[in-house]
């Protein structure tokens, strides 16, 4: 398992330099944000190259909701998943973090025909197909994020997530487990982890409340247990606050709590 974090948490004014201060506060891996990255791409490979901290994934970042009652929003945010999974090849990343829907449902309910939830499932499947294609012709996987009740009414555990890339069936279709997220939705993380173990592709790390893990009550020694014995060696991406006026020094606390907590 390798850490990692979101690239706005990371010290510095230029990639070089953020890179730099990652590696040296004991990260492996670095997630960039989807917006903007097609500009980015030869910047990021070089200065990755031969680095110590690696590209891990993209965080979202696509306009359009997938999952939105209007074609044209929908196209928009699926042509933009296909372009973006393009780039995490390219890039040699876990894959794109996608949700497919913050808040309520956008499409409407047409009950008895069929929920709003009925219809999201059905055309999160049908795209799902979809980019399972466009992942694996990049080398990729579609990450797909269950969140918690107060930010999205659809994908909310593991299990919920795992449910699609059963259905799909395609190694390119997996999920990013999100600490903060779980701590809120999963009656067990140690055994939500456990029981979508074969799915899980990326890790989103944030303590109980969303500041840098260390900083809260989340019981990560049991999560990183848990992760361990299902054999997970990918990243763990820190998306969180940091508090500390150092912020150098916050990411190296939090750096050696988080080493402390993967050991027996
Ligand atoms: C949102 O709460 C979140 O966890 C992000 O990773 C979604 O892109
Ligand atoms: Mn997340």
């Amino acid at each position: 398992m390798k850490l990692a974090s979101q690239e706005g948490l990371a010290a510095g004014n230029t990639l070089q330099e953020k890179l730099d201060a990652l590696a040296e506060a004991g990260y492996e891996g670095i997630e960039f944000w989807g917006g903007g990255l097609a500009e980015r791409t030869d910047e990021i490979r070089r200065a990755c190259k031969d680095h110590p901290v690696q590209p891990a994934a993209i965080c979202a970042g696509f306009q359009g909701c997938p999952l939105d009652a209007d074609k044209r929003e929908r196209d928009k945010a699926s042509a933009d998943i296909c372009r973006l999974l393009e780039l995490a090849g390219e890039l040699n990343m876990a894959g794109l973090i996608v949700v497919p829907v913050f808040g309520s449902p956008r499409i409407p309910d047409l009950s008895p025909l069929a929920s709003a939830v009925q219809l999201e499932m059905d055309l999160l499947l049908k795209l799902c197909e979809d980019w399972a294609h466009a992942a694996e012709k990049a080398g990729t996987a579609v990450l797909l994020e269950p969140l918690n009740r107060y930010e999205t009414h659809l994908l909310k555990t593991l299990q919920d997530a795992a449910g699609i890339c059963e259905k799909i069936g395609s190694p390119h279709i997996k999920i990013i487990a999100d600490f903060f997220h779980m701590s809120i939705e999963e009656a067990s993380m140690p055994h939500a982890i456990e029981k979508a173990a074969k799915h899980i592709a990326h890790v989103h790390l944030a303590d109980s409340n969303r500041l840098l893990p260390g900083l809260g009550h989340t019981d990560f020694k049991s999560g990183f247990n848990a992760l361990k014995n299902i054999g997970y060696t990918g990243y763990m991406s820190l998306e969180c606050g940091n508090p500390n006026t150092d912020k150098m020094q916050g990411l190296k606390t939090s750096a050696q709590f988080m080493k402390q907590q993967m050991m027996p």
